[in-house]
């Protein structure tokens, strides 16, 4: 009996301006003139919002964070082609996807402080909260999608992860349930090379994360995550996917961690310096620039004018941030029983009378 092909896949790699600055033109995205200049200043605000937080960390004026640089383009152009109505549901670093739908600065500032009250979000706001434990979240962009399918409206879930987190079993359960019931979710995974000091390499024996797609039945892209008009494209066909009922994606964004993981951690220990250094030549920012001037927008006045304007935002926000009134010491310890152990009380007590003792010495 002869053998009958029943399946075959192909996963492209999507890339419109490359390294150089080539543009394949028959690619080109129709954006104007002003979604590209808003596009470039919200990469630079993120790009100096990133490098402030990382100061003010090692001054002690901030705590842990996870550091965005290097993933601008992944981020801003998928959560901007979002609606206000749609889902957006992060891992823990979207500070970028968090600002482009609308959180002020000085929220995410208090919030890597250990305010967890800033991680409230305003009425109506369809973000979920950042979720520390990897993979988590997938899941419940899938239970929001269809929650939208069967309320009939057009709302999508869009859920953020990496690459160490396609190794995760929700991430398996997530896309399968997401195949089976046909949910408007998009799972867009941010391959920037590293989980912690793990490589890609380590992750998966398959060529891309993006073919993972097939095995769940739903269609999959790997994008360059660092050319902000393939990430734009990519997502935006997504989008039109889950919105006409043709069910979930796989976006693989090739990108890259520019810095450490958090700031408790040193990739100097890992990362081969010259790897490294081809990845910073294919910075996003950098990138998208040659595009600009390809389509007469930038000058060295504008770029001058562009991060002037984007480090004085930033600043302004710093200094909202630090007029907040830090919450009771208390908080940290209130919400974790209905009713406080006593080991926590001492603890709290003992942080107090600390905390007492140092004030009286300066
Ligand atoms: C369930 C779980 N296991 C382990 C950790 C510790 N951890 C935090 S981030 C991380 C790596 C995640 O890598 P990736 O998914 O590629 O995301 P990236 O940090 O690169 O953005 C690990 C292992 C965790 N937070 N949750
Ligand atoms: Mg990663």
């Amino acid at each position: 009996m002869p053998k009958e092909k029943v399946f075959e896949g192909k996963i492209e790699f999507l890339q419109i301006l490359d390294e150089q600055g080539n543009l394949d033109d028959s690619l080109e995205p129709k954006l104007k003139n002003s979604e590209l200049d808003h596009y470039y200043k919200t990469m630079v605000f993120c790009r100096i919002a990133d490098d402030k937080a990382l100061a003010l960390q090692r001054q002690g004026r901030v705590g842990t964070f996870a550091p965005t640089a290097g993933q601008e383009a992944a981020q801003i152009a998928s959560a901007s082609l979002l609606r206000k109505t749609d889902w957006l549901v992060p891992s823990f670093r979207e500070a970028i996807a968090a600002i482009v739908r609308g959180t002020p600065l000085h929220k995410i500032y208090q919030y890597i402080s250990g305010v967890e009250e800033a991680s409230r979000l305003p009425e109506g706001c369809k973000d979920l909260p950042v979720s520390i434990p990897v993979g988590s979240q997938m899941l419940h962009a899938v239970g929001l999608g269809y929650a939208e399918k069967l309320k009939g409206t057009d709302n999508l879930a869009l859920t953020y992860f990496g690459d160490g987190a396609t190794s995760e079993g929700e991430f398996h359960e997530a896309a399968n349930l997401a195949g089976v019931y046909q949910t408007p979710t998009i799972f867009f995974c941010q391959n920037n090379q590293w989980a912690i000091s793990v490589p890609r390499s380590r992750q998966t024996h398959s060529k891309t994360i993006a073919q993972k797609a097939f095995a769940y039945g739903m269609a999959g892209v790997q994008v360059d995550g660092n050319d902000i008009l393939a990430v734009h494209t990519a997502t935006a066909d997504a989008i039109e996917r889950a919105r006409n009922g043709q069910g979930p994606t796989l976006i693989e964004a090739v990108t890259y961690r520019q810095k450490m993981h958090t700031t408790a951690d040193d990739p100097t220990k890992y990362r081969d310096p010259k790897v490294h250094d081809e990845w910073m030549k294919k910075d996003p920012i950098s990138r998208f620039k040659i595009y600009l001037k390809y389509k007469g927008i930038w000058s060295e006045e504008y770029e001058k004018q562009v991060w002037a304007d984007a480090q004085a935002k930033v600043e302004e926000e710093v200094k909202i941030f630090e007029a907040l009134k830090a919450p009771p010491i208390e908080d940290m310890f209130k919400y974790v029983y209905a009713e406080m152990p006593e080991y926590l009380i001492e603890e709290m007590e003992e942080l107090k009378q600390a905390m007492a003792e140092k004030e009286l010495e300066q």
